[in-house]
């Protein structure tokens, strides 16, 4: 795969995704956007790859949104076109069977905020902050920031930080559950490391499953999101790994799993 946008890396079952245009604080335009819809459906199916890292190239900048440059001129059926890839893209990232990890490096505004929201986890720099700015634009957030920031932080504060435009430090956005986590930027891509490889140590089948009913269930009904999961609770009794993990508790030992 050429690309120009991101760097893609890969040691020891996680892959790191690094959006690399720091001259422009890493915005999103579209060829950045087709690179990850690449990369993400590529990493997805991947056997080897058990959990990705997404972050943002350089010490101030995730991602500083859309490209503003980019996107001033388009016409309404490219703003059409852009728009319709930014979906795809963040849906790729969200639908990937493996658990996504932000590393957040800095701003994480607009389209920045949005694509951290369509991963599964985020890891915050002190210096980090978020935003959804599009309002000082004229613009609402247009890659489903107003659904997922409202399902992550509920209605309240979604309409403060979408209606101000106005940018929140690290701290309020994990005292909020923006984040998971907030660590000094140093320690930044070695914690988002350490949570990767926590995770790559489970059953890739059944870390599938979990995101598959979390993800799921939270668009459904309680009562359907219940049977999703029972579904999804007796798939993993098809699965070697489900033998192995208990196998391994009643033996008093480390399960060592297959991934199948
Ligand atoms: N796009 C393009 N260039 C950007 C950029 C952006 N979003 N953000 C920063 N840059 C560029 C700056 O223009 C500048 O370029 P040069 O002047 O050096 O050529 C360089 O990055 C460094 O930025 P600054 O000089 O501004 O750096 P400061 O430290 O002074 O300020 C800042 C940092 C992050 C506070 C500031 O750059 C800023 O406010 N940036 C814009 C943030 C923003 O408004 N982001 C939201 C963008 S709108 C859509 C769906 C979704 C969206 C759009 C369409 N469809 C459904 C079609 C999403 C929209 C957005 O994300």
């Amino acid at each position: 795969m050429n690309l120009k946008n991101l760097i893609s890396t890969y040691e020891n079952g996680i892959a790191t995704v690094t959006i690399n245009r720091p001259k422009v604080l890493n915005a999103l335009n579209k060829d950045t956007l087709l690179e990850i819809k690449e990369v993400f459906t590529k990493l997805g199916t991947d056997d080897k790859v058990k959990v990705i890292i997404l972050t943002g190239s350089g010490e101030k900048a995730f991602v500083a949104g859309a490209d503003i440059a980019f996107m001033q001129s388009l016409s309404a059926i490219e703003g059409f076109e852009f728009a319709k890839l930014g979906q795809e893209a963040f849906m790729t990232i969200e639908g990937c069977p493996k658990p996504v990890i932000a590393a957040i490096n800095g701003f994480a505004l607009g389209g920045g905020n949005e694509i951290a929201m369509a991963c599964d986890l985020r890891i915050a720099a002190e210096t980090a902050r978020f935003g959804q700015p599009e309002i000082n634009l004229g613009i609402i957030p247009g890659f489903a920031g107003t659904q997922r920031l409202t399902r992550l932080v509920g209605k309240t504060k979604a309409k403060e930080i979408i209606y101000t435009g106005a940018m929140i430090e690290a701290q309020e956005a994990h005292r909020i559950g923006l984040v998971n986590k907030v660590v000094p930027l140093v320690d930044l891509m070695d914690e988002a490391l350490k949570m990767a490889e926590l995770i790559a140590s489970k059953g890739a089948v059944s870390l599938k499953l979990a995101k598959s009913a979390i993800d799921t269930g939270v668009e459904i009904d309680f009562h359907s999101g219940s049977l999703h999961e029972a579904q999804l609770f007796g798939l993993c009794f098809s699965t070697e790994d489900q033998k192995e993990g208990m196998s391994a508790f009643l033996e008093k030992r480390k399960a060592k799993f297959k991934n199948k």
